[in-house]
Parts: C-alpha cells; structure tokens; sequence
C-alpha cells in the first residue's frame, strides 16, 4: 500500500483540528458493499476524507480526532487467523497506523464509547455527511439530535481544495494514465466495430499500469446522451465518439479526460465546423481561468462564444446577451463547463456540492445549463478542476422547446433538423490554477483535428 510521507497525514489533521478548535472529530471510513450477496462485493474503495487524513486503503475502519489535544485514534480490527487464511497476512493495522503518525490502534467496539463518554461530558461531535450504510452503523445508537457538522464540512472542503505539491504529482500521474487510455481508444475505433470493443481497450490499458477507473466509462456514438455507460453500438462511418473517460491511480486521485473523433478516422465538414467552436470554447475556458475570476462568469463567457459562432452558422439569430441571459445556450449545453477534481472525480460531493462549488450566498440558477454547474466560486491557487465544455443535438429537447414555442425568436428550429443524427462534442481537460494563471495537468493529449485524424490514420 502506498502512502505519503507521515508529516503529510500529521499536517493535514493538525490543520484540521486547529480549525475545529475543540470537541471530536469523526472520520469514517467507508466498509465492504455487497453486490449480490454478501461475500461477494463490489471493488473496494475508501472513502475520500479518510484517505485524506489517515490514507489507509482498508476496509472497516474509522478514526476520531481530539481538537482539543490533536490526538488521533484509528479504530479497525488487527488480523485474525480466519483473515490470513482467506485475505493473506496483510501488514498490520498498526504498522500502518504508524505510518500515517497515529500510535493508538483501538477495538472498532471501543468507538462508540468514547464517543458516548464525549458526548456525556458535554462536547461536540463533529462529522461528515453520510453516503454509505455501514456510515449509518456507526451513529447508531447515538443522539439522535446529532447532525453533521456545516463547520467541519466548510473546513475540510477549504483544506481539500488546495492542493498539495504531492497530490499534484499524483494527479499527473493519473492523467498521464488517461492519456495512454485515449491514444488507445483513438488507434482503436474503426467502423464496423462495437463500442464495447474499444472500451475493452480502454480498460486493458487502465489495469496495465495498475489504476482502476476514477468513473463509469462513456464511450459512445450517443454522445448527446450525457451520461451513457451502455457501450453496445456498432460504430458506423458517419458519426462521431464522445470517450469520456478517466483513470484513478493507485493512490486514488482522479483524470477526467474527454476526447471525441469521428468513427471513420476523417471528420467531415459538418463535424468539423461544430468541433472547431467546441475548441475553441475550450481553449478561451482554460484561458481565461486564473486566482480570481469566478468559474461561473468563464462558464457564461464559453456559452457566449457558442451562442456567437452559432448566429454566423444561421443556427441561431438575434442579440446574444439576451440569449445567453435567457438561457438559450442550455438547448445545446445543459450542463455547466465544470467541476472539481482531486481524490473524487467531482471532488467532495458527498460533502454536498454547494458547499464545493459556490460561496456562502452564492445562488444557484435554475436556468438550463446553469442549474448543473458544479463550480461556480472564485478560483484560487491550488485548485484543480475540469474545462469540459461540449455541444449536443438532443431531438427530443430540440423538437419539446419548439412545440412549445420556446426560444421562438432566437433559434432557428429548421435549421436544426439537420443535426438530428449529429450526437455531441465534448473536450475536457484537467486544469490546476496557479499564482500566475493556470496549467493544464499531464502531457498534452491531442485534440487539433490534423493530430486526431493522423492518429487515427
Ligand atoms: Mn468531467
């Protein structure tokens, strides 16, 4: 099991506890998840927070905090006969408490009742939300009046966000790994193939250098269907492949890579000129992001530049801040331009994604498009998020929006007959922001039309 240096994990929670200032802090881990029965489960994975405080990747652990005095305390359960017969003797759970700074290992039965004595005494417990069930396990029997704690959410949600120079090395490594993903999935599309012989590919790739997958692969000639993972189409000449896609490394941080090319290897003219505008949109999004700026207003700044390349094509015509104001660019881009990125592919959103995404106050829009932006705050130093704008031809939205007259004045529904059959074009890179503006994480990963069509040659 790899791990950071042990002052990054004593850093990291004497950060926290100085934030909290007093009480117990719990960090729960996540357990096994059965999938069809008990005994056999789905891939563990563990829980962000806990990797990010006490970074063992092992199940059935959890860990308290003391603010007060920063003492840490990791409750789990040392190996047992029955677990070196079928699990094989793993280091124990105290070497490797050790190596994450924490020299009390406890009995998981004793946590509750140092949580109870806590409670007794008067202080608080602060904890995280809760997604899983055996989450709920460990609150069980405790105060019902507990809730999560907004303070620890905000804290831990402003520590997370900045990333440390080893998690930046860690990320790159994960887009390197997506990167080989995509130049695999690009030499190995042709047509008469199925999609789910590509993904194949993608996953061969992905294991042979020891990462899993950071989210269900969209690999798809539906690519206006958002958030595809059937892979059973044949792939014909003529349309175009979404591959959004993404490797987690094995200390799991998170790529969130999109691409997408023509099936034949040679875009056509059509495909050209809407690729070309989703490039550019992409471009002027990782341009434009720097300390400062609010993502919203890039994510509104790439949906005009849309909005304009789409009044010259005769798409759509009329005054394009009135457009943009009036939502019209959700029609072809109904989710927001990104989002952040670490250790979850969309960063802490078990944490809730207002809490990520936006300022105190900060409102949300209930505009097509702007309802599903994940991050619209302020940028800062450190950060590390998605620039993934994409344009899609949904006839069903198109032909809804025109029956009830929507955008009646704005958009030119006949002309949009014709991109029935387009599918959709999305480009998504990953980006860390700096004090001197921004870098793309990871090798370059080819996305010029000429690079696309010679790969694919
Ligand atoms: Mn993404």
């Amino acid at each position: 099991m790899r791990l950071f240096a042990t002052n990054i994990y004593e850093a990291r929670r004497k950060h926290l506890a100085a934030n909290i200032k007093s009480g117990l802090i719990l960090i729960m881990g996540n357990g096994e998840s059965a999938m069809n029965y008990t005994d056999n489960v789905y891939p563990f994975r563990q829980n962000s927070n806990f990797l990010y405080y006490f970074g063992i990747n092992a199940p059935e652990l959890n860990a308290l905090i003391d603010a007060d005095s920063g003492e840490a305390v990791i409750y789990g359960h040392e190996l047992t006969m029955d677990d070196i017969i079928w699990v094989g003797e793993v280091e124990k759970l105290s070497a490797l408490a050790a190596k994450v700074g924490v020299s009390k290992v406890k009995d998981p039965a004793s946590l509750k009742e140092d949580i109870n004595k806590a409670l007794t005494a008067g202080r608080l417990l602060h904890y995280l939300p809760t997604y899983r069930i055996e989450h709920h396990g460990v609150l069980k029997g405790l105060d019902p009046q507990l809730s999560p704690s907004a303070s620890l959410i905000t804290s831990v949600v402003a520590q997370r966000s900045v990333k440390e120079a080893v998690e930046i090395e860690e990320m790159t490594k994960a887009v390197e790994i997506t990167r080989n993903m995509h130049l695999q999935a690009m030499k190995t599309t042709k047509s008469g193939k199925f999609e789910y012989e590509v993904v194949a590919e993608i996953l061969r790739q992905c294991k042979s250098e020891h990462a899993g997958l950071s989210y269900g692969i969209i690999f798809s000639v539906n690519g206006q269907v958002l958030h595809n993972h059937h892979h059973e189409n044949l792939m014909e000449s003529g349309r175009m492949i979404i591959n959004d896609s993404g490797a987690e490394n094995d200390m799991c941080y998170a790529g969130d890579i999109t691409r997408s090319f023509p099936v034949s290897g040679k875009f056509t003219a059509k495909q050209k000129d809407i690729y070309q505008i989703v490039l550019e949109m992409e471009k002027t999004g990782i341009n434009m992001v720097e300390p400062g700026i609010r993502y919203i207003d890039v994510h509104k700044a790439v949906n005009k530049l849309m909005l304009t390349r789409f009044k010259e094509m005769g798409l759509v015509q009329g005054d394009v801040d009135a457009m943009l104001e009036q939502g019209v660019s959700g029609l072809f881009m109904p989710h927001g331009l990104g989002h952040m990125i670490g250790l979850d592919v969309h960063d802490m959103e078990d944490l809730g994604e207002s809490y990520v995404g936006y300022e105190y106050g900060q409102q949300r829009s209930d505009k097509l498009g702007l309802k599903s932006l994940r991050l619209a705050r302020k940028l800062q130093p450190g950060f590390t998020l998605t620039v993934e704008p994409g344009i899609y031809f949904i006839p069903q939205l198109i032909e809804k929006y025109k029956s009830e007259g929507k955008f009646a004045d704005f958009v030119n529904y006949d002309a949009l007959t014709s991109y029935y059959d387009f599918g959709g074009i999305r480009v998504e890179d990953n980006v860390l922001i700096t004090e001197e503006g921004r870098q793309v994480l990871g090798t370059y990963i080819p996305k010029e039309i000429e690079e696309i069509e010679a790969i694919m040659a």
